[in-house]
């Protein structure tokens, strides 16, 4: 077994020398099992280490001592969120993100806090009065607050979040990585996302569009309570969200909506210029934490119809380093609404 499975589980961070110690110290079975635990990163985290031990003892031939190094391989080298706890919950001010559960902007948000480790409270927005956030004056989602200030707009808002809570870093390491990353994020809203809407307003297959629809609908019921005849009417009424319109009406709509994706799905690709991460970069930053969610919700979510993203290796490789990197639900509907798998 080689240091490239853990360099392509994107654990950049894990300095080399220490795998290699660590690796003559564990022997070849005790690897392999470190790596299917490694794909059993959920249960891995539920379980705890005494009870992952002594199930892997008594279904493997492996010894109890190999089994301990490997498990403490993993609790060393899995760079996954663990939980906040209440402790070091009240070393951050309040924080509290605004917003729809299905809106990719408002996810673009939760990924920047998520992988931050920000411990927050999502406060769902009705979507006809919008309430919640009238203290700010705003039509639009996200909106976050910080103890007693608060800020707009997705691509500004991580900003802010990188400068009020420096650690794990989203914006690189000098000014040339920074202007990549807010280029690429700028593609992300400007173009990316879009062309996400695009189906939702043109409608290609009419079943599957309607479908969707509802499932959304169900996940905004979820989180605001929203009347029925509302939920039955989603599909038709995304379909004449007027907001909805003014941002993909700026996407020239000459170009057929399958060729739109094939080329962003190539555009995607030629970002990552080399690298694990967009930009080239060895760490995920704002870029691939505002892509990822947009990606991956239609899949999470069990939305029907194609993902011409995801018939792409390149980004379900990418995807599977960026995830690495944040809780496994990354989305903001509770875990019973996923549909599908991640990507491990
Ligand atoms: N540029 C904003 C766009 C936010 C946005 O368009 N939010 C939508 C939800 S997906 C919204 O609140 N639309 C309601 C409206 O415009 O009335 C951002 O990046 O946050």
């Amino acid at each position: 077994m080689s240091l490239s499975y853990f360099r392509m589980s994107g654990m950049k961070a894990v300095p080399a020398l220490y795998c290699r110690t660590l690796l003559e110290i564990i022997s070849d079975n005790s690897c392999e099992l470190a790596v299917s635990m490694f794909q059993f990163k959920s249960w891995c985290r539920h379980h705890p280490f005494s009870a992952k031990i002594n199930y892997l003892y008594q279904t493997s031939g492996a010894s109890k001592r190999a089994l301990v190094c490997a498990s403490i391989f993993i609790h060393v080298f899995d760079t996954k969120e663990m939980p906040v706890s209440q402790s070091d919950k009240s070393k951050y001010p309040e924080i509290k993100l605004y917003g729809y559960p299905t809106s990719p902007f408002v996810l673009k948000t939760g990924c920047h806090l998520k992988y931050k480790q920000l411990p927050f409270e999502f406060v769902p927005v009705h979507p006809v009065t919008r309430e919640q956030i009238a203290f700010s004056n705003q039509r639009q989602v996200p909106v976050l607050s910080i103890g007693d200030e608060w800020k707009n707009d997705s691509s500004p808002i991580g900003v802010w979040l990188d400068e009020r809570f420096p650690e794990r870093p989203i914006l690189g390491t000098n000014d040339v990585e920074k202007e990549t990353i807010l280029r690429i994020d700028g593609w992300v809203s400007t173009s990316l996302l879009p062309a996400r809407f695009r189906a939702a307003l043109h409608w290609d297959k009419s079943w599957d569009t309607i479908r969707n629809g509802w499932l959304l609908a169900a996940a905004m019921n979820n989180a605001i309570s929203i009347p029925l005849y509302l939920r039955v009417s989603w599909p038709w009424l995304i379909k004449r969200a007027g907001f909805l319109h003014r941002i993909v009406n700026k996407l020239d709509l000459n170009e057929p909506l399958w060729d739109m994706h094939e080329r962003l799905a190539d555009e995607l690709i030629s970002h990552l210029a080399g690298g694990p991460f967009l930009g080239g970069l060895p760490t995920p930053s704002l870029a691939d934490l505002s892509a990822y969610p947009i990606i991956i919700f239609a899949h999470l979510m069990g939305l029907h119809g194609r993902n011409v993203y995801l018939e792409r290796p390149e980004i379900v490789d990418w995807c599977r380093r960026v995830q690495t990197h944040l809780p496994d639900n990354p989305l903001l509907v509770p875990d019973d609404y996923l549909k599908r798998q991640i990507f491990t």
